[in-house]
């Protein structure tokens, strides 16, 4: 059996305030004819399919349209679950229809021990679930109290539900499964995580790699990077397009993987997606900046920028406005940073805030932003501010 593992679309995401959706759109094109070359027996989505619990109507007809191409248009089988960033209930909607079609999704963890059968594969789909979910439907299977109390993080939920889809494994079949959480190489090593709101999981949201032993292949989503995969049977697809700029700034392409249940995993499954408009990071001088010599080698007007301004003293361009001057020349900026002004701000909140007065703290940020000290009538305007506040309460 052959499939096309891919994960973490986020339809609806943006990158702040900028709409991916036409980035998505074009990443998904990619998604399909890889398919379609590869003649592959389905596509599997491995959770984070939209990018909130409540997707914009946009989203909603983005992936909609996806779907139809995919399952109705070309008769590709889907295989998807939900992830942390889906409202499972919501993403539910319409399944027992979609099933008639080959579109198989589970978002609730009940759903995760009925694996897809074919003539020699289960497939599992594992929804992400937390701790309480599975408190709660244990709870609801009969065991006993005490053990039901004992399921304390993801892990000991984990190995439960593992233990019940390894007793109806066919001996006779490969075992496929499809999950959406943090799994690391081994229980000592933390994964770094390049898209999420933590920088880092590690202890009791990690869970390890040896637990899924008895998998021929786990097909993951969770993380946005497919080098944070534990290993060549246990793997992460990554998100098909890059997210923000530290991802940005990383040298490889996005892609997704062919999974061959008659081959061993490699390197060799990998198909790469390219951006259609890229995010390019410049960390330059002002003056280099503006200079012709400098932007006219740059995709200006074509790709986004997220430009950070070296040696940059503000005190001396209070009268220009630096982000449209730069988005004259370069057209989208999506970010854009002070080098020295961050480091004066760092300095600043190391004065401790937390002992400053109210007064005092904006006066320290208006200082980290524009070098200069409040003076006494916008002093007066800040006091009037906060009196005003008071007396509100
Ligand atoms: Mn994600």
């Amino acid at each position: 059996m052959k499939l096309l593992h891919t994960a973490d679309w986020h339809i609806g995401r943006t990158l702040n305030g900028y709409s991916l959706l036409d980035e998505q759109k074009y990443a998904f094109k990619q998604i399909l004819k890889i398919a379609k070359d590869e003649k592959v027996d389905g596509i599997v989505i491995a959770g984070d399919i939209y990018d909130r619990a409540i997707p914009g109507t946009d989203a909603i007809m983005a992936l909609n349209e996806m779907f139809k191409e995919i399952n109705i248009d070309n008769k590709f089988p889907i295989y998807a679950i939900s992830g942390n960033h889906d409202g499972a209930k919501r993403l539910n909607y319409g399944r027992d229809w979609m099933e008639f079609n080959n579109f198989h999704i589970n978002t609730l963890l009940e759903e995760a021990f009925t694996p897809i059968e074919t003539p020699d594969t289960q497939i599992f789909l594992l929804p992400f679930f937390d701790p309480m979910d599975a408190r709660v439907y244990y709870q609801k299977q009969g065991m006993d109290e005490d053990k039901v109390k004992s399921i304390k993080n993801i892990s000991d939920a984990m190995a439960l539900v593992l233990a019940d889809m390894y007793r109806i494994f066919d001996p006779n079949k490969k075992h496929l499964l499809v999950t959406h959480f943090a799994v690391s190489a081994s229980a000592d090593k933390e994964i770094e995580l390049t898209s999420e709101t933590t920088s880092k999981v590690g202890g009791l949201e990690t869970l390890t790699a040896s637990q899924f032993d008895k998998f021929d292949y786990v097909m993951l989503g969770h993380i946005h990077t497919r080098l944070a995969s534990p290993n060549e049977r246990i793997r992460y697809s990554g998100s098909p397009v890059k997210f923000n700029v530290k991802e940005a700034k990383t040298t490889y392409n996005k892609g997704v993987y062919i999974v061959d249940t008659e081959k061993e995993a490699d390197k060799t499954d990998l198909r790469e997606i390219l951006p259609g408009t890229d995010l390019i990071v410049l960390n330059e001088t002002w003056e280099n900046l503006l200079d012709p010599e400098f932007y006219s080698k740059q995709p200006v007007r074509k790709d986004w920028f997220a430009i950070t301004i070296k040696d940059f003293d503000r005190t001396k361009h209070v009268h220009t406005n630096v982000r449209a001057q730069l988005q004259d020349i370069y057209g989208t900026v999506v970010e854009l940073d002070y080098e020295n002004i961050e480091k004066k701000a760092n300095e600043s909140t190391s004065k401790n805030i937390s002992q400053l007065s109210k007064e005092e703290t904006v006066d320290e940020f208006f200082q980290s932003i524009t070098g200069n000290q409040l003076s006494k009538d916008q002093k007066t305007i800040v006091d009037d501010i906060f009196l005003e506040l008071e007396r509100g309460e």
